[in-house]
């Protein structure tokens, strides 16, 4: 039992599982994972697919023969053990020239420098057979205002965002863009910084039907913000695209903890959004194991992930299934028809009806049952019930 299968649609980055656990104030401890390798790992473990950077695949200035090479032996990889690749990424946060933006650099040959790279990755994903092509604009921010770029970053975000979606139509490619928010790090405060935020931004696209989101379940919570609530207004909009699901305390640095480690009541309820969604894209976890973890650690991280969230699944179920939970419920949303036909589509007469209307008082003292359906949840999840 909760035994992943690629069926689950599971994926990692190649550089999650490959993350060789450097951080501000430490160096490496674990050695690089070739690629090839990596597939192989993840197809034993049950995952459906891995995604990457340009980068994380033909690093930084590989000589065409070499790049070739790489990818002869990614490729087989993949046919070998029929992983797939359902997103790729650019890499516009690790070189020295994206140290103050990359579409919003105010360097307009880094900013053509990032469009090309960006267009470079769309190339590579088409050929790996990617569908979905992330935008994370992790350097795009500031910790200076002085500059007044804040007035000016949006519109090199959008000029771009239009220019990959355009280059994507010209080539046939049929990429679906998910932008991923994120509050800060690297940048002091990055623009963009939460679901909210990039919803509004699509509005304004050319093509916003080919934009949507790669919300972050740490990305919402270092914000202090409510991650259930930012993928179900993502939904509501028909824009999850894409979900980087992970774990993170909130007011802290950027954790990427397993799935499940820290919020577990918030990931339960997540899973039951997702479950009960009708959402059937990749469930990627954008996570890394603990810096103390060794090889060994880093697949148990990684089966962690997916185990965790097949439990929750289940768990889910059966809180839906439970006849308490559903009769209180079943009260929670009881509704009469003398209000209803007072509600949804404006109209004159309904109007004047409303204006006439007293509030029952029983309205004002009723309960909602929510400690019983809480507690409820809580016991599903303590594995009493
Ligand atoms: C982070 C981000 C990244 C992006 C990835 C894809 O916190 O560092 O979540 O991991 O998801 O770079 O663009
Ligand atoms: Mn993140
Ligand atoms: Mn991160
Ligand atoms: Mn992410």
């Amino acid at each position: 039992m909760y035994e992943p299968r690629p069926e689950h649609k599971f994926t990692f980055g190649l550089w999650t599982v490959g993350n060789i656990g450097r951080d501000p104030f430490g160096e490496a401890v674990r050695a690089r994972l070739e690629p090839d390798y990596v597939v192989h790992k993840l197809a034993e473990l049950g995952a459906y697919g891995v995604n990457l950077h340009d980068e994380d695949l033909i690093p930084r200035g590989t000589s065409p023969t070499e790049r070739a090479a790489i990818l002869r032996r990614f490729k087989k990889a993949l046919e070998e053990t029929g992983l797939k690749v359902p997103m790729v990424t650019a890499n516009l946060f690790s070189d020295p020239a994206f140290k103050d933006g990359a579409l919003t650099s105010p360097d307009p040959w880094v900013r053509a420098y990032a469009l090309k790279k960006s267009l470079e990755t769309m190339d590579l994903g088409a050929e790996l057979g990617a569908q979905i092509y992330v935008v994370w604009p992790g350097r795009e921010g500031a910790e200076v205002e002085a500059t007044g770029k804040a007035q000016k970053a949006w519109g090199w975000f959008r000029e771009a965002l239009n220019f990959m979606a355009a280059y994507s139509e010209d080539q046939g490619y049929g990429y679906r863009f998910a932008l991923e928010p994120k509050p800060n790090e690297p940048r002091g405060d990055i623009y963009l910084p939460t679901v909210g935020s990039m919803l509004a931004l699509i509005g304004t696209l050319e093509r916003p039907h080919l934009f949507g989101l790669n919300p972050e379940f740490a990305h919402e919570t270092m914000a202090g913000l409510n991650f259930v609530h930012a993928v179900a207004q993502a939904l509501d909009a028909g824009k999850l695209f894409h979900i980087d699901l992970n774990d993170q305390r909130m007011s802290r640095f950027d954790q990427d903890l397993r799935f499940g480690a820290e919020n577990l009541k918030a990931s339960f309820f997540l899973v039951d959004l997702l479950e009960h969604s009708g959402y059937d894209g990749p469930r990627h976890f954008d996570a890394h194991a603990l810096r103390t973890e060794d090889e060994v650690g880093v697949w148990a991280f990684a089966r962690g992930c997916m185990r965790t969230y097949l439990i929750l699944k289940e768990k889910a179920r059966a809180f839906r299934e439970d006849p308490e939970v559903k009769a209180l419920l079943d009260e929670y949303y009881r509704a009469d028809p003398e209000p209803l036909a007072l509600l949804g589509p404006y109209s004159p007469e309904k109007a004047q009806k409303l204006k006439a209307l007293t509030l029952p008082e029983v309205r004002r003292s009723r309960g909602y049952a929510l400690e019983a359906l809480d507690q409820l949840a809580v016991e599903h999840l303590l594995g009493v019930r």
